[in-house]
């Protein structure tokens, strides 16, 4: 297992000195933010990127995302040339070191929550997820909501550029069938697929976050059984998933061990997000810190399915709470990430003490 923190190019106020400090974490999953879907990376920019990230003593191993461009997911002709463009950036990606992408296919938004920063009982603040408040917000209230609560920090799968088209993509999609939606998942990955082979890449596709529909937006993955039709459509062992714990544990009715057990060890899990949340009702959740009894998720439990299953992969401490009066942007702070990253490295070493 190799850990990273997610780090973001565009002024994080996390540095990658600071990243290299926290026990055990060997590198950082990042993108380029300012390139929009269905453009390629240039070579020169992956190049710099993993240079700096070298230079600090950090490894530039996982992407976090390429963002699939809206014409993929609506499978409009415009998507050969924008697969093709995706195939460009994995090959310039592949050439600089990196060997894990997560990437999503959610169709307009990616996750959403109805509070960035909710006040919980310690003083801390966490990012918390009303169903019923969603469902009550316009789309334009919803972009109101995370611009505003996010202050001056960009949000990832909350780029500007998209904005424009929301209205007009979640319209289209009121007439997409899951089956078709999942035909054109189909056909992305059955395009790049080969590639990824080749170059010896994994892809782990990111869950649905949350995991209730939006909007009436088509469903991609969300449980046990939707990972596995996902799964199903390319069987290339690079077509894996990104185990979000978080946003799979948000939905009761999953029982996130045995999910990462079963995919793990079918080799299917390149990729993990660990987080774990406090239910307020079966549908709304707050985030909480990462140790079992701190939420509703066994850490525990799942790091020992994970290893028993035999994964190799990455692993991330997912969004950490603001502590300590950190300005940061949200779930992205470095203090409550870092203990959530320490806290991992014990859960590990326990463990594999423990298989022995
Ligand atoms: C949110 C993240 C997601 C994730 C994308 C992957 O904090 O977990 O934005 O990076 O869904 O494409």
């Amino acid at each position: 297992m190799k850990m990273v923190i997610r780090w973001f190019p565009d002024g994080d106020t996390v540095t990658l000195d600071q990243i290299r400090q926290i026990p055990k974490v060997s590198g950082v999953a990042t993108f380029l933010p300012d390139i929009p879907a269905g453009e390629v990376w240039p070579k020169e920019r992956v190049y710099a990127l993993r240079n700096e990230i070298r230079a600090a003593g950090l490894e530039m191993e996982v992407i976090e995302s390429i963002n699939v461009h809206e014409d993929i997911k609506k499978g409009l002709p415009s998507r050969d040339m924008l697969i093709a463009n995706y195939i460009e950036t994995m090959k310039n990606l592949a050439e600089a070191g990196v060997k894990c992408v997560c990437y999503n296919f959610m169709p307009v938004l990616d996750w959403f929550r109805s509070d960035l920063f909710l006040p919980l009982e310690d003083g801390s603040f966490a990012m918390a997820y009303s169903h019923d408040a969603a469902k009550k917000l316009t789309l334009d209230n919803m972009l109101d909501s995370m611009m505003r609560g996010s202050g001056d920090f960009s949000l990832p799968g909350w780029e500007p550029e998209r904005f424009g088209k929301m209205a007009e993509d979640i319209e289209f999609y009121q007439n997409v069938s899951q089956d078709e939606y999942f035909s054109n998942i189909k056909y992305f990955l059955d395009a790049i697929m080969p590639y990824a082979e080749e170059l010896d890449m994994d892809f782990g596709v990111h869950p649905d976050d949350p995991p209730f529909p939006l909007f009436n937006l088509p469903k991609v993955v969300n449980c046990k059984d939707s990972i596995r039709r996902y799964l199903d459509l390319n069987n290339s062992k690079r077509n894996g998933l990104t185990l979000c714990t978080g946003s799979l544990g948000a939905n009761r009715g999953n029982d996130v061990a045995a999910i990462a057990k079963e995919f793990a060890s079918e080799g299917r899990i390149p990729f993990v997000h660990l987080r774990n949340i406090k239910h307020t009702s079966d549908t709304d959740f707050h985030e909480s810190a990462h140790p079992s009894d701190c939420g509703d998720l066994d850490m525990y439990e799942i790091v020992l399915a994970l290893q028993s299953a035999g994964f190799d992969g990455y692993i991330r401490p997912d969004h950490g709470r603001k502590i300590w009066d950190e300005e940061s942007r949200p779930g992205y702070g470095l203090y409550d990430r870092a203990l959530g990253a320490a806290y991992i490295t014990g859960l590990w070493e326990a463990c594999s003490k423990q298989k022995v």
